[in-house]
């Protein structure tokens, strides 16, 4: 701690005695002794040799991006640009029983992780007692949104790791100048993270104390002992809860979408955001879509009674894996310039240089991956065969190489959302496009009602479907039922509501069989364009709005140039009531166990099932399209 008194600053002496000078005066010219006094704090704890202040200056960006190298944490391609980093055979993925949220008391919040936050503070600090010790610590600042937007959080990352900075200056506004000209009137989160000490291979060693504590009330993140993106990079998973829990205090929605513009009549362009859980097609959704404004997260405020959303993110951290020429011909492009600037994670980096990912051209060969040494047949410890690239791997690039990239990426008023998507794998259940009644209707039949098959190797539990509302439960700090309850405030204080749609790109026919072809998509979102202006028939369900025939048969045709024909519209979208209802029964008792769940929840469910069962009375278990009205 330091001694303070009216003249002097006992935070500002020890940063001037462990700064260089021009390090210092960086630092210092940030007018925010508050922010100061917790750098101080956090170096006299975590101990580095160096430190380093990012501005954001090409020298700085260089500086960063050699250091990842020079320090091991990338290593080179063929290409100048091109990275790869490794995280280490156990530090793949979100640790989701490590990473919690801090509350005073611990007092528990249906569903999600907490931890006191006495003791959380505690246990971060007995762990990070030196451990930047040898090592050089970055201070960097960014911008969560575009600059001068009233969107816009602020953050400042203290990490050691430069592949952390080198990502974040790749994925975020670097935004020192913003801080040197506004703290201490901005708001700013505060992240803490270090690798922890490194083993041979550059992997964190002590996994077993890697801890990812969320103090929501301070705006502090303390990650350690990890370098997986998903648990260092503060602004992606880490500022997400953040920006949850203020925009639940401030009545504004921080959601885990994408915002796409899709092109209607005219050359119009209508953005949408979508929801997906991982793996569902939430990328995919982006690609098929004409514009591209964001692919993973939303900040969503009410702007003289319209919904208007950012991108808070400039990059994307994509799955690589299964990426291939055919089917995402831009990211490919991208990946394989020798141009670019690629972060690529736990991919294969083969001999020669050259990266290799499954959907890659050509085949993998010796090299290095996620795990250490590989070879084509090498086996793990239990004999299974370890595949080359793993299936979390990854691509970290600017989002500004996208040829339809959106030309309002930066407006700091956003654009105006006309409707909200969320997707999930439903094989058995969902059509492959519905539209909600109403913006409340949606809110709880669809985005809080969000669910997707199991995928996991545990084969008794696949098909089972995993509770997983706007696709954001993994990272909410505040409870699944007050989120519910700030959708619907939201929503009250709107002229125009977003639309709000279901998709499900997975139903299989009674054989097992996928109905849906990848491209589809495309006239999913062409036909929500539409709904969005009045200006397409539905036919009204009990579960709500469906696209009528002749409708489908046109866009396939215009945008396809495919057939539809009416054999697969009926196994597309006769309506599965049994299953319906029983997805109303699931998700009613997952929120009877939520206590502060608004009862507006349960009335819209009650009157959904309600629907369904006289349906199912007249009409039977399924229901054929043309047995319903058209709207
Ligand atoms: C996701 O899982 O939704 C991601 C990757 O976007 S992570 O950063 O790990 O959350
Ligand atoms: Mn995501």
């Amino acid at each position: 701690m330091f001694q303070e008194s009216e003249h002097s600053h006992g935070f500002l002496k020890f940063l001037q005695q462990v700064l260089p000078v021009k390090a210092y005066e960086k630092l210092v010219a940030i007018n925010d002794h508050s922010l100061l006094k917790w750098i101080a704090e956090m170096i006299q704890l975590a101990r580095p040799s160096s430190i380093y202040v990012v501005t954001g200056s090409a020298e700085d960006l260089e500086y960063t991006t050699r250091a990842a190298l020079e320090r091991g944490e990338e290593l080179p391609t063929k290409f100048s640009r091109h990275t790869v980093h490794f995280d280490g055979p156990k530090d793949l993925a979100r640790d989701r029983k490590n990473t919690r949220i801090l509350v005073r008391g611990g007092a528990p919040i249906p569903l999600i992780n907490t931890y006191d936050k006495d003791l959380g503070t505690k246990e971060i600090y007995d762990i990070s007692q030196g451990i930047m010790e040898g090592k050089e610590m970055f201070i960097s600042f960014y911008c969560f949104g575009p600059k001068g937007s009233d969107f816009t959080m602020y953050a400042v990352q203290l990490t050691d790791s430069a592949y952390v900075v080198h990502s974040e200056n790749i994925l975020y506004r670097t935004c020192y100048d913003e801080f040197v000209e506004k703290a201490p009137n901005i708001r700013y989160a505060k992240f803490f993270h270090s690798a922890g000490e490194r083993d041979s291979n550059g992997w964190s060693k002590n996994v077993d104390k890697r801890r990812i504590f969320i103090d929501i009330e301070d705006n502090v993140v303390y990650s350690v002992n990890t370098q997986y993106a998903g648990n260092t990079v503060g602004l992606k998973k880490l500022m997400l809860r953040l920006c949850v829990y203020t925009g639940y205090r401030e009545g504004w929605l921080c959601e885990h979408m994408f915002i796409a513009g899709v092109r209607g009549p005219g050359g119009r362009v209508t953005y949408f955001t979508g929801a997906f859980p991982a793996g569902c097609g939430k990328t995919s959704t982006v690609f098929a879509a004409d514009t591209v404004v964001g692919d993973d997260l939303a900040i969503i405020k009410s702007i003289d009674g319209v919904a208007r959303g950012v991108n808070p993110e400039v990059g994307m951290f994509g799955i690589i894996d299964g990426v291939n020429s055919d089917d995402d011909p831009e990211i490919y492009e991208i990946l394989t310039s020798p141009d670019t600037e690629v972060i690529f994670s736990n991919v294969l980096l083969m001999n020669g240089g050259e990266v290799w990912w499954r959907g890659k051209t050509g085949k993998p060969g010796f090299g290095i991956n996620y795990a250490g040494k590989w070879w084509p047949g090498k086996r793990d410890e239990v004999g299974q065969e370890l595949p080359p690239s793993h299936p979390n791997a990854r691509f970290t690039t600017s989002i500004r190489y996208l040829r339809n990239l959106d030309p309002k990426i930066d407006d700091p008023a956003g654009v105006p959302i006309h409707g909200m998507i969320f997707g999930g794998r439903d094989p058995r259940t969902l059509p492959p496009v519905l539209e909600a009644f109403d913006w409340d209707h949606g809110i709880v039949t669809v985005g809080a009602s969000l669910e997707s098959e199991k995928t996991a190797a545990i084969l008794e539990r696949v098909g089972e479907m995993e509770f997983n509302p706007f696709a954001i439960l993994d990272f909410l700090s505040i409870s699944p039922g007050k989120f519910v309850e700030l959708h619907f405030k939201f929503g009250e204080n709107l002229t125009i509501k977003p639309r709000v749609f279901s998709v499900n790109y997975f139903l299989k026919d009674e054989a097992g069989r996928y109905i849906a072809d990848k491209v589809d998509k495309r006239v999913w979102l062409k036909w929500m364009e539409l709904r969005v202006h009045g200006e397409s028939d539905a036919i009204r369900t009990p579960a709500g709005f469906i696209p009528v025939y002749q409708d489908l048969v046109k866009l396939f045709d215009v945008y396809l140039g495919k057939e539809y024909s009416e054999e697969r519209y009926v196994k597309e979208f006769s309506l599965r009531v049994d299953q319906l209802i029983e997805k109303v029964e699931r998700i009613w008792s997952i929120y009877s166990n939520i206590p502060d769940t608004p009862r507006r929840l349960f009335d819209i469910l009650l009157e959904q099932k309600r629907r369904l069962e006289e349906t199912r009375a007249s009409l039977g278990s399924i229901v054929h399209p043309f047995k319903l009205d058209k709207h």
